[in-house]
């Protein structure tokens, strides 16, 4: 439980209200929305709405009121969450973790830079050169990640694209030694076109009007957005973000960080290329291709130092082995020849932000850690991931992402159950059963082998150009159509807003999303072909020759079927759910107010929808069924222990257990108490109230009490 505060900001912990109905949740929320108060808890679970101004709730006095203390002698905030993980960690030896949730533009990674910034403040008091230089790069790998990683969406001007997961690793003296990150599906399809409003990702902004003259004549750039197709669109949204100011950070970022110039260099390369690669012209020339700007085609070929006859034929043409086992070149269709232009574009955006992931990585791994001598290496992982996504048009991107918080929200429902039954099980206190909504079922319908959605979308796209997008919900409808979350046009002919056989819907824990199946095959199947592949392992720049260590292949060395991208998200999801629940989770669940991006809008409807997704007051409910609340002994006497004249100023009891049983009895609150092995649970917030107001009634006569002692009254 939180500090008290004053009535007029709400209730500090939902856990408090006096009647459990979405209207009280919602009115709590507003009244301290409307005071500033943006966070608010659910036992140990942080509420969070996006105030969409500055709050004053972030400085060093900030960071100095939280250090060290428990919840609930404070309001609520982030940095008390990151200082209870951080206790755990280091008390403990756990590792733990920070899963943050939400909808794009509820406050996600700004929630995990106020974190990371809170660890990196309060660790390594002593000032140690290489825990510095860790902290600081673990910082600035913030700034590089949403340049290259980042866009402007039309509900978040700086929306991630991609999610993250990073570990930072803790020495014995809980000091950060280095970390990790781990990325996952950039949505690289915002490469080649984005949504009416959108842009394409920030990095390409930067380069256009922050690289200096010499920067851009190199890569044979014009310092005009509108003259690349590929970013054309997104040049003239109205943005906030100084993308020129931000060029100059991000540089600094990458040379802090340990980028080399060459390095540097061919990032910038890269973006350039993706640039002439989008402005590329292709013609018909009887059934066959040609390129109609051969001049951008050199341009590419100096600028990845390729030979531009290569980047030409690759472009045109693509290699197939015949069954014969015979190799030949068979000239592209300008469908064809402008599909495979975008694969390599997407694919070479999305190389470039792994490898700068990978790069970062190298540096902040820790090295050289030995466990026998330096004790045991502990980690604080931070989880900001895309949120649950409705939008009015549905594609593959929306159906894995949806997934994701499918998986994220089972993780939630099992360790906030487990772990309440395991605090209660430690503690010898008995648990009672919590009925909840269980989303195994929507998770199995997603992943299931052989029966689940992405399986058959994988056999799908086995049946290369056989099987069609319609085909797909023909498939789906006669393998799921009994399933209670699945549904299509067919299934249900009454239903106006799906199309046969284009549109399927799933009823997913946080609503209905009905998915347009267009392009699901083909985003699926994620082809490259592999004359692409070769040609950038071709390239003379061995920065960029790494990026593509399987363009060594040649066609007829490449026998496997590469996996299919929802197959690749399935197992990345599965391993991050491994990786999260061996570790103590601790949950942000950020809500986003209006779509206005106001300081002043609170959108009833639009939050109503998210406490109810996000399961909130099914989690004040399992937190208020038990115990609301809970506090070691010691602690409990540090802050109660003067309303008993048995306890002040220090109890003569036989254990803290004793002296804490002296003063419930004494204030008449058996009735609503539990006595745990180290812990004291209270039931009801009425008796944590009586407690305080003891405690505020108390304190007046012991400060008079105090000052009579100094001035040798007594
Ligand atoms: V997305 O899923 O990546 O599209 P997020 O990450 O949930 O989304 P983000 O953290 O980017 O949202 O927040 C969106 C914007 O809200 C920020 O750019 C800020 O302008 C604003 N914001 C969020 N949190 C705060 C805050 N604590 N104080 C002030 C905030 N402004
Ligand atoms: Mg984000």
């Amino acid at each position: 439980m939180a500090e008290l505060e004053s009535w007029e900001f709400g209730k500090s912990d939902f856990v408090l209200l006096d009647n459990l109905t979405i209207e009280e949740f919602l009115a709590n929320l507003k009244v301290r929305f409307d005071k500033n108060r943006i966070y608010t808890y659910i036992g140990e679970v942080v509420v969070s709405v996006n105030p969409y101004q500055h709050v004053d709730l972030y400085g060093r006095d900030m960071i100095e009121h939280y250090k060290g203390r428990e919840l609930y002698e404070r309001p609520p905030h982030l940095y008390a969450i990151a200082d209870s993980a951080y206790k755990a960690m280091k008390r403990r030896a756990k590792d733990t973790c920070i899963v943050i949730s939400g909808e794009s533009g509820s406050g996600k990674t700004e929630a995990s830079k106020y974190i990371m910034q809170y660890i990196a403040a309060i660790t390594n008091p002593s000032q140690r050169v290489e825990v510095e230089s860790v902290k600081n790069i673990l910082l600035k790998s913030n700034c590089v990640l949403e340049a290259f990683g980042n866009a402007k969406t039309n509900r978040n001007d700086n929306s991630s694209r991609f999610g993250k997961y990073m570990d930072i690793n803790f020495d014995f003296k809980g000091d950060p030694t280095g970390g990790h990150i781990n990325n996952y599906l950039l949505e690289k399809s915002r490469v080649i076109v984005q949504q009416r409003g959108e842009r394409n990702f920030h990095s390409f902004y930067q380069l256009i009007l922050g690289g200096s003259d010499d920067l851009l004549k190199s890569l044979y750039l014009q310092r005009d957005a509108k003259e690349y197709a590929f970013i054309r669109d997104g040049a003239t949204v109205n943005s906030v973000i100084n993308d020129k100011e931000n060029f100059k950070a991000v540089m600094k970022a990458m040379e802090i960080i340990g980028f080399s110039d060459k390095e540097i260099d061919t990032i910038y390369k890269i973006l350039a290329t993706i640039l002439h690669l989008g402005n590329l012209m292709f013609i018909a020339e009887s059934d066959t291709a040609s390129i109609s700007n051969n001049d951008v085609v050199s341009q590419i070929a100096d600028i990845t130092m390729t030979v531009p006859d290569t980047v030409r034929k690759t472009l045109l043409h693509r290699t197939v082995a015949t069954g014969g086992g015979e190799v030949i070149k068979k000239g592209h269709t300008v469908q064809e020849a402008a599909y495979g232009r975008d694969a390599f574009a997407k694919a070479i955006y999305d190389r470039l932000f792994c490898w700068i992931v990978n790069r970062i990585n190298d540096v902040i791994e820790v090295k050289g850690y030995d466990p026998r001598i330096h004790g045991k290496n502990t980690v604080i992982g931070v989880l900001d991931i895309y949120g649950f996504e409705i939008f009015e048009n549905n594609s593959f991107e929306q159906f894995c992402i949806n997934y994701c918080n499918e998986k994220l929200q089972q993780l939630f429902i099992e360790l906030i159950l487990r772990q309440e039954q395991a605090e209660y099980q430690r503690e010898g206190i008995e648990w009672q059963h919590i009925d909840y909504f269980n989303n195994q079922i929507i998770v199995d319908l997603v992943e299931q082998p052989h029966k689940g959605i992405i399986a058959i979308l994988d056999e799908a796209c086995m049946n290369v150009g056989k099987v069609t997008d319609a085909m797909l919900v023909d498939t789906m409808d006669s393998k799921l159509g009994k399933h209670a979350h699945y549904t299509s046009r067919k299934l249900c002919p009454t239903e106006k807003n799906m199309e046969f056989n284009k549109h399927f819907r799933i009823k997913h824990y946080a609503g209905q999303v009905t998915y347009s199946v267009e392009g699901f095959i083909d985003k699926n199947k994620d082809t490259l072909y592999q004359d692409f592949k070769r040609l950038m392992y071709n390239s003379s720049n061995p920065v960029l020759k790494d990026m593509w260590p399987d363009g060594k292949l040649s066609i007829t060395e490449v026998t496997k079927r590469p996996l299919t991208a929802a197959t690749l998200f399935r197992s990345s999801m599965i391993a991050l759910i491994v990786n999260l629940e061996c570790k103590e989770p601790y949950y942000v669940r950020c809500i986003k107010p209006n779509e206005q991006k106001s300081p002043l809008i609170f959108d009833y409807e639009r939050c109503r929808h998210q406490v109810e997704y996000l399961g909130l007051l099914e989690n004040v409910r399992v937190r208020r069924a038990g115990f609301a609340y809970r506090q070691p002994y010691e602690r409990f006497l540090l802050r109660y222990k003067m309303i008993c004249e048995y306890t002040w100023p220090n109890h003569l009891m036989s254990t803290d257990l004793e002296a804490t049983r002296m003063i419930i009895d004494q204030h008449d609150f058996q009735q609503d108490v539990a006595y745990g092995k180290t812990k004291l649970f209270i039931r009801t917030p009425q008796t944590l109230f009586g407690l305080e107001s003891a405690r505020e009634e108390t304190i007046p006569f012991i400060v008079l009490f105090l000052q009579k002692l100094w001035r040798g009254a007594l």
